[in-house]
């Protein structure tokens, strides 16, 4: 789905490059296709590919591991999940090919636009969108459910709750936001599609409904909702840093306790997404204010990891260039998202390509930094092998030069005032100054999905050819990596018994500089 979305998300750069110019491989881009490409690769790449590779995949394959369990708790719901999520996929690949094709109003599905089919003209494709996430929100509540039971109840001998690995604190957290926020935008959905396929009203100004509810509805999920894709993300970073440096986490329990509060604050700053919605700005005022407070606990765990870094003796894998890229370029999408938490400078910048500058410095981090972060660290746990170290650099330095020139240019074009989701931006005489940054951006992605090729060929043939990695090749603390290369049917061959915390690296005195946080029964 990576892959689909990264290609939608070309054939909609390009014609913003290029105005309506043939792309290379697909033909000529009309302004409804645009509609629908970018509404589908934003669904896509939240939806599709940051939520299940970073709690899925991550979650499921370490959860168990890091706490020293045999398994998740319910592996038959897991399997459930599965399937749904499968199913989930296969509506939303289908919304493509049906009468009107895949859904166009936009990722948050805003009424009054996808309220009443004939604005569109997307009459199924609507329908099936919310189908679709529907069932990807139930699949992901199934797996929710199971992490929690499986922390709660599935962790080895010793294993408290202040000795589990950050990854896995954060992997919970996230699944409690999503499921206590979840609840509203399911509503909201329902009424949505009552509203498409009954003329129910609720969000219709005409049949005396508000559209603005839809909006606090979707985004009381919403924000949470970037946590949950967050947060799995920070605790594959926390896993990393302290290894590569060779130091404890800086700051274990704090970090823990700013990521609770942060999760509560989540809860209350939703309505920053609406200042240009026509709130009262007695409301939108205390919005702002716990929009900049929320930034403060995340700033703090940022620290704390830098300090994790300092006078740490560092090398500079693949994997760690991947995490300290991450943070580098998170830092830079939080201290933007100030600028859109601030309602009088929101108000200029909003629905600009400010704003997309923004979010995409901190969801691409977040979705592919962290996670190839995350896999090159573990792919000898999963496989038994490394992946080539030289062309992981040559895959990190591809994508950070590939991203950055295709967000970078974007802030200024937004603060030139060009608004996003313009099908042809040399419709508009101000802007022509700037198309330049357009191209820029458009030569960046292109660099950035080249420099995927050489990822995908070595995750593949090291699958045969990489070299043999033993159980604990880089000399971690955390359960993990005392289960066998790749971890066989049940994980550990016999189960583990916590003994320390999980970062005890050059501690002085100690024979070696990592004491490994379990050992054999
Ligand atoms: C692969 C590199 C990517 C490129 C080049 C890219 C490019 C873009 C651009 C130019 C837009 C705005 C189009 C417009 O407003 O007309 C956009 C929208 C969006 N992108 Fe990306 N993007 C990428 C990756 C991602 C990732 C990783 C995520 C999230 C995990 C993401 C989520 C979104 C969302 C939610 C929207 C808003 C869609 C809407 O307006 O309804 N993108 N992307
Ligand atoms: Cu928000």
């Amino acid at each position: 789905m990576a892959l689909v979305g990264g290609y939608l998300a070309y054939l909609f750069r390009h014609q913003l490059a290029w105005p309506n110019e043939p792309v290379p491989g697909f033909g000529q881009v009309g302004p409804d296709q645009y509609n629908m490409f970018v509404t589908m690769h934003g669904t896509i790449m939240v939806f599709w590919v940051a939520m299940p590779i970073l709690l899925s995949g991550f979650g499921n394959f370490l959860l168990p591991l890091m706490i020293g369990a045999r398994d998740m708790a319910f592996p038959r719901l897991n399997r459930l999940s599965y399937w749904t999520f499968f199913l989930s996929t296969v509506v939303l690949i289908v919304s493509f090919f049906v009468p009107g094709g895949a859904f166009a109003g936009g990722w948050t599905i805003y009424p009054p636009l996808s309220a009443e089919p004939g604005y569109t003209g997307v009459v199924w494709g609507g329908n099936l969108w919310i189908l679709a996430v529907a069932l990807e929100f139930v699949s992901m509540l199934m797996g929710g459910i199971n992490f929690m039971t499986t922390t709660l109840s599935l962790r080895a001998k010793g294993m408290a709750l202040f000795r589990m690995p950050i990854f896995v604190w954060m992997i919970n957290v996230a699944s409690i936001l999503f499921m206590f926020s979840v609840g509203p935008l399911i509503a909201g959905a329902f009424m949505l599609l009552a509203d498409r396929t009954l003329q129910v009203g609720f969000f219709l100004p005409a049949a005396g409904g508000d559209p603005l509810l839809f909006q606090h509805l979707f985004w009381f999920f919403g924000h949470p909702e970037v946590y949950v894709l967050l947060l799995p993300a920070l605790g594959i970073i926390a896993e990393i840093l302290p290894v590569f440096s060779r130091k404890p986490l800086f700051g274990y329990r704090p970090i823990i306790y700013s990521t609770l509060i942060a999760g509560v604050l989540s809860f209350v700053v939703w309505a920053h997404h609406q200042f240009i919605s026509g709130i009262d700005p007695r409301l939108a005022m205390p919005f702002s204010i716990t929009t900049i407070l929320i930034s403060v606990p995340f700033a703090f765990s940022l620290f704390a990891y830098i300090a994790t870094l300092w006078k740490g003796s560092i090398s500079f894998s693949t994997a760690m260039l991947f995490a300290l890229g991450m943070i580098a370029e998170f830092l830079l999408g939080g201290v933007t998202g100030i600028v859109n938490g601030s309602t009088a400078a929101d108000i200029y910048v909003h629905d600009t390509y400010f704003v997309v500058a923004h979010f995409h410095y901190t969801l691409f981090p977040v979705t592919f930094l962290a996670t190839f972060a995350g896999i090159y660290y573990w792919y000898p746990k999963l496989f038994g092998r490394f992946l080539s170290e030289f062309w992981g650099k040559v895959h990190f330095t591809l994508t950070l030069i590939g991203f950055n020139l295709a967000f970078l240019p974007l802030f200024s074009v937004g603060i030139a005032g060009h608004h996003r989701r313009i099908f042809d931006p040399s419709a508009f005489e101000f802007l022509h100054r700037i198309q330049h940054l357009h191209v820029l951006a458009t030569v960046g992605l292109i660099i950035l999905l080249t420099g995927q090729i050489p990822f995908i060929l070595n995750f593949f043939l090291s699958l045969r050819r990489g070299r043999l990695a033993e159980a604990n090749p880089w000399q971690a603390n955390t359960l993990e990596w005392i289960a066998p290369s790749p971890p066989g049917h049940r994980n550990f061959e016999t189960d583990p018994v916590v003994v320390r915390g999980p970062y005890e690296y050059s501690v002085p005195g100690a024979a070696k500089d990592w004491l490994s946080q379990g050992e054999a029964s």
